[in-house]
Parts: C-alpha cells; sequence; structure tokens
C-alpha cells in the first residue's frame, strides 16, 4: 500500500496542471493549424502548371479550383468555431470543487434551435448555389457552336485516339489545340472503362463501354503550353502509363499542323524498309493516307513529346523512361511489352537493321508546325520546369 498522504498531492497538482495543459494543447492547436494554413498556402503556390487543378489554366479548371475554394473555407470556418466553442465549453463550464448543482437546462429552447439550424443552412446557400451554377455551366454544349473544334477521344487499352471531325483528321496521344479556344470533347470508350483527366485544364470525363458519349469542353489558356493526361479509371495492368498530352498552341502553329497533317504520307526512303513498314506496320497503323487507321496513327511522330504516351522524347535523358526520339521508338518497336505490359502491339520480328531504318525514318517524321515564336516558348522556362 502507497502511503497516503503522497497521494492527496498528486490530485492536487493534477488539477492544478489541467489549465496547463489545456493552455499548452491550445496553443499546439493554433501551431498545427497555422502551419497547415501555411503548407496549404505553399502547395497551392507550388501546383505544377502543366499538371495541378490547384494551379489551374484556362477557364474551366479556373471556375472547378473557385468552387474548391469556397467549401475548403467554409469547411475550416465550421471547423474553427465548433472547435473553439467545444474547447470554451470544457474549460468554462467544467465542474468545479464544490460546484455540485445541475446547469441550466436548455433542452427545447427555440431561439437556440433556430439559431443552429438557420446558419448550416445560410452556409449551405452559399456553398449550394456557386456550385450548382458552376456545374451546370460546365455541362453547357458547344458543340453546335462554329468557333468551337470538335474532338471525338477514342480510348483504348493503353491509349488516346484524337479524331477532328470538322478537319477529317486523326491523331493519337497527343491533343494539338489552339489557345484561347473552346475544344468540345465527345469521348467513347473502345473497350472498357477509361477516364479522359487533364487536371490543369479541366475535371475528368468518363468513357463508358456500349455505345455511351460522354461531352465536356475545355478552354484552353491565352498561353502555350503542354499539359498532362491520364486515365483516370483502373482499366488493365498498364493503366497507370496511360498518358497522354495536351499541346497549346498558337494559331499559326495549329493551322501549320492542320494541313501538315493532311498531307500525303511520307515513306521511308530505303525501299527495303518502306516495304517492311508497309507490310509489318501498315497492317495496323497508318501514315497520312497510307495503312489502317486501327491503332495509333503515326504521322509526324518524330514531332511528339513522347512516344506511346509514356517515352519522354528528350536530348538530355534523366530518367529510365526518357530518352531520344530514336531512341525511344527503337526501344518501343523492340518490345513494346516491355515499355506497357499488356498493351495489344506484338514483337515485330526485324532485323536490327530494319528496326534501326523504321526507327530512324519514324524520329525523322516531322510536321515542322511550330511557328518561331512557339519555338522560342519551347526553348526557355516551360521545358525546363518539366
Ligand atoms: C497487331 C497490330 C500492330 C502491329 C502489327 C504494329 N503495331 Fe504498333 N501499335 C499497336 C498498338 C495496339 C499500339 C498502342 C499501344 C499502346 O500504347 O497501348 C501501337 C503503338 C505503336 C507506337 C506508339 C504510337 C504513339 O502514338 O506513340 C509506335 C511508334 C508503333 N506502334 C510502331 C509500330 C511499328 C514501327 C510497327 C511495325 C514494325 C508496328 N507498330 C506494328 C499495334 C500494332
Ligand atoms: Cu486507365
Amino acid at each position: 500500500m502507497p502511503p497516503a498522504a503522497p497521494r492527496m498531492a498528486t490530485v492536487n497538482t493534477e488539477e492544478a496542471g489541467l489549465m496547463g495543459v489545456l493552455k499548452n494543447r491550445w496553443l499546439q492547436w493554433l501551431r498545427l493549424t497555422s502551419l497547415l494554413a501555411g503548407a496549404a498556402m505553399l502547395l497551392s503556390a507550388c501546383g505544377r502548371a502543366d499538371l495541378s487543378p490547384l494551379n489551374p489554366q484556362g477557364e474551366v479548371a479556373k471556375e472547378q479550383l473557385n468552387i474548391m475554394k469556397i467549401s475548403i473555407s467554409i469547411m475550416t470556418l465550421v471547423v474553427v468555431v465548433v472547435f473553439t466553442l467545444a474547447i470554451y465549453v470544457v474549460i468554462r463550464y467544467r465542474r468545479r470543487p464544490g460546484n455540485d448543482g445541475i446547469p441550466v437546462q436548455v433542452e427545447g429552447n427555440h431561439k437556440l434551435e433556430i439559431i443552429w439550424t438557420v446558419i448550416p443552412l445560410i452556409l449551405l446557400v452559399i456553398l449550394g448555389v456557386p456550385t450548382v451554377q458552376t456545374v451546370f455551366g460546365q455541362a453547357k454544349d458547344y458543340s453546335k457552336d462554329e468557333d468551337a473544334i470538335l474532338v471525338n477521344v477514342t480510348a483504348h487499352q493503353y491509349w488516346w485516339k484524337f479524331e477532328y471531325p470538322q478537319e477529317g483528321i486523326v491523331t493519337a496521344q497527343e491533343l494539338v489545340v489552339p489557345k484561347n479556344s473552346t475544344i468540345v470533347i465527345e469521348a467513347k470508350t473502345a473497350d472498357v472503362l477509361h477516364s479522359f483527366w487533364v487536371p490543369a485544364l479541366a475535371g475528368k470525363i468518363d468513357t463508358n463501354p456500349a455505345g455511351n458519349i460522354n461531352r465536356m469542353y475545355i478552354k484552353t489558356p491565352d498561353k502555350t503550353g503542354i499539359f498532362l493526361g491520364k486515365c483516370a479509371e483502373l482499366c488493365g495492368p498498364a493503366h497507370a502509363l496511360m498518358d497522354f498530352k495536351v499541346k497549346v498552341v498558337d494559331e499559326e502553329s495549329y493551322a501549320n499542323w492542320i494541313s501538315a497533317m493532311k498531307a500525303p504520307a511520307k515513306l521511308p526512303e530505303d525501299p527495303a524498309i518502306a516495304e517492311v513498314f508497309e507490310k509489318k506496320c501498315l497492317s495496323c497503323h497508318a501514315v497520312g493516307d497510307k495503312g489502317v487507321p486501327v491503332y495509333p496513327d503515326l504521322t509526324g511522330i518524330g514531332d511528339r513529346e513522347t512516344v506511346a504516351g509514356i517515352l519522354v522524347n528528350t536530348d538530355n535523358p534523366k530518367y529510365k523512361h526518357e530518352g531520344t526520339v530514336y531512341d525511344n521508338l527503337y526501344r518501343w518497336i523492340k518490345n513494346p511489352q516491355e515499355v506497357k505490359p499488356g498493351n495489344l502491339m506484338p514483337t515485330v520480328e526485324l532485323t536490327e537493321e530494319e528496326l534501326q531504318g523504321i526507327a530512324r525514318y519514324l524520329a525523322d517524321y516531322k510536321l515542322h508546325y511550330e511557328s518561331e515564336e512557339l519555338r522560342n516558348n519551347d526553348a526557355t522556362s516551360d521545358k525546363e520546369e518539366r
């Protein structure tokens, strides 16, 4: 049995310490909230312009961030007020020595009940009106708008087909669009569920099987840039590699691109390579007006940012999935399954010479559509960040 006296002393210290502990907690909590608020601000400032919804580009993404801001602010306000009241009540109305009475009972108090019903109602209206407005606003159908650019998006395991019905052209993996414009996306799938998502430009839209077509629009920003797109719906083993790009260019480059895409196909100069390419590749692929457009259209692939959406073309490769456009093409054609497990391109039997010849030809298949302004922009800040 421990002696009685020290025990009493302990109780007293605990009593006195409670205030101290609460005060400390309060301070800790305050520090934590300011830290979180700081982190939130920092994160939103750091969001990558090519990737993050917190650094939105273009009108649609900006409107969406505004809704996020309103809901987070209201949530924060509610949390701060409720926690402050709760902590205040715990401290102010805690049981004190000698106070054995029952506190004033407020059950059924109309005034209080009206107050705590009306406040949330007001908050819901503040949250609801702009949310409903934006959501319905963004459902607007621009497909009949003469100035809008229509793009039919078809998701495939594991690549994206972009069709421009107004121009009669098709491309893959890289959606080229002019700045300051409205793009109408009509999205469907060729196989399973996928989801089209360009975080910095707009929300996502699912592509559903059974012929269903979903529509959304994107307002491109008033500057050029390359934005990352993702499949946002688990669709198979290479789902995480099902990336694409949205390339926003100036008017001049866009017009050049359209006419270059419509130009007749350019085939390998070496007749032996051309023959192999036509026989072994154009049975699935198309270039210009040649071939079968079942799988990704390869017209101008030497100009694109990536091969197969995931091997990044760069002259200064740093990571495993980076390489020069030639190296990436070589690597892909040699063994597509190594890059994207489960994709539908088989390893085509080629001699080393044929493989190199085809990779060289495709790497040199450029459309040279970029205006001088765009090339200069590309050379500066933008590319460094990526
Ligand atoms: C049986 C059909 C088939 C054949 C034959 C075929 N491919 Fe493919 N190819 C595909 C499919 C499917 C993809 C898309 C893979 C993915 O990303 O999921 C593809 C993707 C590609 C890509 C990446 C396209 C892009 O948009 O980035 C290149 C390059 C390519 N193939 C080159 C070739 C070459 C060169 C040959 C001939 C040696 C060839 N393919 C033969 C089906 C085929
Ligand atoms: Cu997917």
